[in-house]
């Protein structure tokens, strides 16, 4: 197994799927515990290019970015396949994953940071890219299947997180009649007891979420 550290930070989501994989695989890790406001020269040595958490170490060798952390730890344990054994559903996979990321994510923070006229444009834009993963869902459990795998774990921020940027940003992006699939996977994800177990109290990512919007609008009104 050898020695695995994690660079995290709470309740960086992305850090979040990483112990999530861990546990879900049994292996066994340690958590080194970033500031990111007085980020550490063990942070600046092992993620030099995007000084972002997560970081993994493995014996030593560090790995930056989730999505290739998490195919990582697929590869090298095999206690609990994450992505599918089919090239093509692999594939499939990592397609949904990247635009969870890119698309969802990024949509739904645009819309938390958005203000006036801007924000019913920025809130429609990213419901339209959850009806995407609504499609995705449809008819399935899990986005693996019978059993949770790597989508999962990537959109795995949408039942907890989401919904404090809901309430943070006064919209509701994460709506039950719009998306009534994704609310059953959501349902299904967070009663899993790794997850049920492992992710930050909702009062500390309301106060993250709320600190983090402030200082967007902050840098909005500067321009
Ligand atoms: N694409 C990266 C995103 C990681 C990321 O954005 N991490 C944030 C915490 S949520 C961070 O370290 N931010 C510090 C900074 O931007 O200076 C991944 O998937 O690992």
């Amino acid at each position: 197994m050898g020695e695995v550290k994690v660079v995290g930070s709470s309740p960086s989501l992305f850090c979040y799927r990483i112990e999530w994989a861990l546990k879900l695989q049994g292996i066994e890790y340690e958590y080194l515990k970033e500031d990111l406001r007085n980020k550490s020269p063990l942070l600046l040595k092992y993620n030099p290019v995007h000084k972002k958490v997560p970081v993994f170490l493995h014996n030593g060798r560090p790995i930056a970015e989730s999505l290739v952390i998490l195919e990582y730890i697929d590869e090298t344990w095999k206690n609990n396949p994450l992505l599918p054994e089919d090239p093509h559903e692999r594939a499939l996979a990592r397609f949904w994953a990247k635009f969870g990321d890119e698309k969802c994510l990024m949509g739904a923070w645009a819309a938390l940071c958005a203000e006036g006229p801007e924000k019913e444009k920025a809130v429609e834009t990213a419901m339209e890219t959850l009806n995407y993963l609504e499609k995705q869902i449809e008819g399935k459990k899990f986005f693996g299947g019978k059993t949770i795998g790597f989508l999962d774990l990537v959109i795995g921020w949408i039942p907890h997180w989401l919904d404090v940027l809901d309430e943070v940003g006064g919209m509701k992006l994460f709506d039950a009649e719009r998306f009534p699939c994704l609310h059953e996977w959501a349902q299904n994800f967070i009663q899993i007891p790794i997850i049920k177990d492992c992710h930050p109290p909702r009062d500390e990512m309301v106060a993250y979420f709320q600190s983090s919007r402030q200082y967007m609008l902050s840098l909005a009104a500067k321009k």
